[in-house]
């Protein structure tokens, strides 16, 4: 067991059980020239984890432990995009339209693809989710749970939105989640806070929040004692 200085308080990390989720970090959400930055969102708030996320994924990397990729991802007949989901955003820049990178959140498209820096390596598991959970008719709990997989460290976007669905969805199927919070990012930073704060509250009520470099930490520790 790995001690890990987190919010609310230390997290016992198990490193036989653990994988580590990065969330939609796909260019229409990131790249200038997306579907974000044509919404008139500053994409580079998020531009600016990639580089803690690429450690992030070193580190897990390095000690051969699980990572899963998610997109958000609609099929190209949006049969598994419901009205409710459809009808939001502004006229012509809906789900399934065609943006600068091809149809919007549409798997294949090329602003559907994760962003060069962060491409999954092979054997990594990557799943395409039509809704802002990454449980939500993916089979990604059923994949976990063959693999034993009890805890998850959660990075990618939006911290309010697809992080944190996936973190509540996460703890209700009996997950221990802890979120990397530099290697997360909102378009709206209050939002981002606010997200933490509900997440740690409580007594961890979600899960635990920690940056990176007490990860690291906590890793390079437990190399030191052997
Ligand atoms: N991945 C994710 O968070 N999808 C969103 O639509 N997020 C927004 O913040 N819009």
């Amino acid at each position: 067991m790995i001690k890990v200085s987190a919010r609310p308080f230390d997290f016992d990390l198990d490193p036989s059980q653990a994988a580590l989720v990065v969330i939609d970090m796909q260019r229409d959400f990131i790249e200038p020239g997306g579907f974000g930055d044509t919404l008139g969102n500053d994409v580079s708030r998020l531009t600016a984890i990639i580089p803690t996320t690429a450690a992030l994924i070193r580190l897990f990397r390095d000690q051969s432990l699980p990572i899963v990729h998610t997109r958000e991802a609609h099929r190209p007949d949006l049969s598994d995009c419901p009205p409710a989901k459809r009808l939001r955003g502004k006229p012509g820049l809906s789900i399934g339209d065609e943006g600068t990178m091809g149809r919007i959140l549409i798997a294949g498209e090329p602003g559907n693809q994760i962003v060069s820096e962060l491409a999954p390596a092979a054997g990594e598991i990557v799943i395409d989710k039509p809704g802002k959970g990454m449980f939500w008719a993916t089979g990604l709990h059923e994949r976990l749970q063959e693999r034993g997989i009890t805890q998850l460290v959660f990075a990618g976007v939006t911290t309010e939105v697809c992080v944190q669905t996936s973190m509540r969805e996460a703890n209700d199927r009996g997950y221990e989640c802890l979120l990397i919070v530099d290697a997360t990012e909102s378009y709206f930073p209050e939002f981002k806070a606010s997200a933490i704060e509900m997440i740690v509250a409580q007594g961890a009520i979600v899960g635990w929040a920690t940056p990176l470099a007490k990860l690291e930490a906590a890793f390079e520790q437990e190399m030191a004692d052997g």
